[in-house]
Formats: structure tokens, C-alpha cells, sequence
């Protein structure tokens, strides 16, 4: 069997249960089969083998021996698809196992080379990292270099607050031109946005690689077993000032002040912001949120590489329908399932 592997396709494979391996590898035959099997068959961490795979390079390359790893300052870059944050004039290591061929906003870094240096300018901006190896797969990554937060409450009339505690460095300045800049496979930076000022720009905003993985790799379990058709999950809440989370008043530390939480769920039917009918009796209700709730918990017990974070399901009120709450926060948390 020969696949032509989409950054999405291997997302939702990696993301299936199947591997969620600190590198990436992409799949066919076996391991793409593999992922329609119920999760209790899954082998956890265990390389795929054999399969023919071509990435949209000239020839196939069989690549199954040989995962491509690509870390930026230490950090493994998870997805083919990933952003990264840096504070301006910070200068940011690329490190791989292959020879690449390295590029910054289409302006080579570095060619047939394992490590790459880029020095972030003295202004915040969103830029695009590509890394290519010598079988064509890629890594591309949205490169954020922050605005320094300091003491300020405002930054060009956008209202930030003050936060309770731990306070970021910076935040990432998005103009409306880069509101599409992905930030992994299925997730672009504007939809985490908050909802505060919704004709001002620029905005300020801030997400996290854990809660990424984890509403990734939700997503991608749920398109590999056909339980939804959704591209990209629906963020109802991503990002939140402290301004804007005092303003809902909802709690003091919340992690979506830091980009480390998302209120998602999947909404094909109809397209209409309100969760799809994933328990299928018709209706649009708690045991929704509570069938997105078990099928994340489940998800991530099975997997001893998914960082730690919170679950949280929600019921309809006045203004939202049904929802989950997912966050990376770094030690479990329950909330919001009942019996
Ligand atoms: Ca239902």
C-alpha cells in the first residue's frame, strides 16, 4: 500500500494513540490500519513497520528505519506543523538528526546542515520557520517573537489587566495579516484569540505546547475512528487576559490567562458553533460534553507520553451550549462529570 502522508493524515495517526512518539514518523500499511483498530489493540510507542511510504518527495524513500527529529532550544518539535516563542533579540537553536535544508520567512539558514542559529529582531512579528530534509518531509514552524508584557496593563490600546501571578515574559503580537499561521497541524494562532475588543488591532495573545498536544492529539484519535469529520476542533475559549477572565468572572488562575486552556468541541453539523451530537440520541446536551469528556481521559490514560493537564466538562447555559474544557497545566485535574 502506498499513502501519501498529509501533515494532517499524520497527525491524526500519531495522535491516534498509536504513537505519540517524541519524533515524528510517518506511517502506511500496517500502522494506518492500525489506527482504525479499538484503542484497547493499540500498541502504545512502538515504531510501525514495514508500509510504502512516500512524502511528496520525487521518489519514495522508505524513511520507517529512520524518524526525522527536529528540536528547537532542546525541546522536541512534536508536529510537522508547530510554532515556537522568543523574545526579541533571543536567539533560537535548531538542532535535527538529519541533514536539513533550513529557512527563515524564505530566506535559507542553513543547507545539508544538523543544527541551524537564528537571531530574533528587535520586534515583535510572526515569522515562518522550513526545515526540509533530503526525502522532502518538512517541519514548519510559526515563529512568534514576543512584546515584552513588563508592568504594563495595556499594550496599543489592548487591554492585557494584571496578572494574578507568574506573569509571561511577553505575549505574541498578531496583526489580522496572521491570524492563518498555524500553529500545529489542525490549530491556527487566531483561533485562540480573545474575544475582548473584537475590532482592535493588533491583539495579544499566548498558547501553550502541552494543551496543543493534548487537543491535538484529541482530535486526531477522534477523525481516525471516524467519530467526527470536524478539520479542526471549534475553540469557543482559547486565550484570555486577565482582563477578560476578571470581566466573565471566571477563576483567579485560570490557565487560559497563559494559553494553557481550551473550551473546544467538534461542530460539523450545521457549522453553527454549537457542539455536534456525538452520543447520537438526537439531541445536543451535557452527555455530549460528557462523551468528549471520557473519550479525552481515556485517551490520554492510555498514553504514558501525554503531558499532564486538566479535563473539564461543561453544560449548556444562556449564552454557549455544551463544551470541554482542556488544559496542559501539568498534574491531572477532573471537573464537571457527574456519576
Ligand atoms: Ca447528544
Amino acid at each position: 500500500m502506498k499513502v501519501l502522508m498529509t501533515g494532517v493524515a499524520a497527525a491524526a495517526l500519531a495522535g491516534a494513540g498509536l504513537t505519540f512518539l517524541p519524533h515524528f514518523q510517518m506511517m502506511g500499511g500496517a500502522a494506518a490500519e492500525a489506527a482504525n483498530e479499538p484503542a484497547s489493540d493499540r500498541t502504545l510507542a512502538e515504531p510501525p513497520e514495514g508500509g510504502e511510504v512516500a512524502i511528496a518527495a520525487s521518489e519514495p524513500v522508505d524513511l520507517s528505519a529512520t524518524p526525522l527529529t527536529v528540536s528547537l532550544d532542546g525541546e522536541t518539535v512534536p508536529h510537522p506543523v508547530w510554532h515556537h516563542l522568543v523574545m526579541p533579540g533571543e536567539t533560537i537553536a535548531l538542532a535535527s538528526n538529519l541533514p536539513l535544508s533550513i529557512a527563515m520567512d524564505g530566506e535559507t539558514l542553513a543547507q545539508n546542515s544538523e543544527m541551524a542559529d537564528w537571531t530574533a529582531p528587535d520586534t515583535p512579528g510572526t515569522h515562518r520557520l522550513v526545515a526540509t530534509d533530503a526525502a522532502g518531509r518538512t517541519v514548519e514552524v510559526s515563529v512568534f517573537v514576543l512584546a515584552p508584557l513588563g508592568e504594563e496593563e495595556v499594550l496599543e490600546g489592548y487591554r492585557i489587566g494584571t496578572y494574578p501571578a507568574d506573569a509571561p515574559e511577553g505575549l505574541i503580537r498578531l496583526t489580522e495579516a496572521d491570524m492563518d499561521a498555524p500553529i500545529s497541524p489542525n490549530f491556527t494562532i487566531g483561533q485562540f484569540i480573545c474575544k475582548q475588543q473584537p475590532g482592535h488591532w493588533p491583539k495579544f495573545l499566548l498558547v501553550s505546547p502541552t494543551m496543543l498536544i493534548r487537543v491535538e492529539a484529541l482530535l486526531a484519535a477522534m477523525q481516525a475512528e471516524g467519530l467526527t469529520q470536524a478539520p479542526s476542533f471549534f475553540v469557543m475559549s482559547g486565550y484570555r487576559t486577565p482582563f477578560y477572565n476578571t470581566a466573565i468572572g471566571s477563576a483567579r488562575f485560570s490557565r487560559h490567562m497563559y494559553g494553557d486552556a481550551a473550551d473546544i468541541y467538534p461542530d460539523v453539523v450545521g457549522g453553527d458553533g454549537v457542539m455536534d451530537d456525538l452520543d447520537g440520541d438526537g439531541r445536543i446536551t451535557r452527555a455530549d460534553a460528557e462523551y468528549l469528556y471520557d473519550y479525552a481521559e481515556s485517551l490520554y490514560t492510555a498514553d504514558p507520553a501525554m503531558p499532564e493537564g486538566g479535563i473539564g466538562a461543561y453544560s449548556a447555559n444562556a449564552v454557549h451550549g455544551p463544551f470541554v474544557h482542556i488544559d496542559g497545566r501539568g498534574h491531572a485535574a477532573r471537573w464537571g462529570r457527574n456519576g
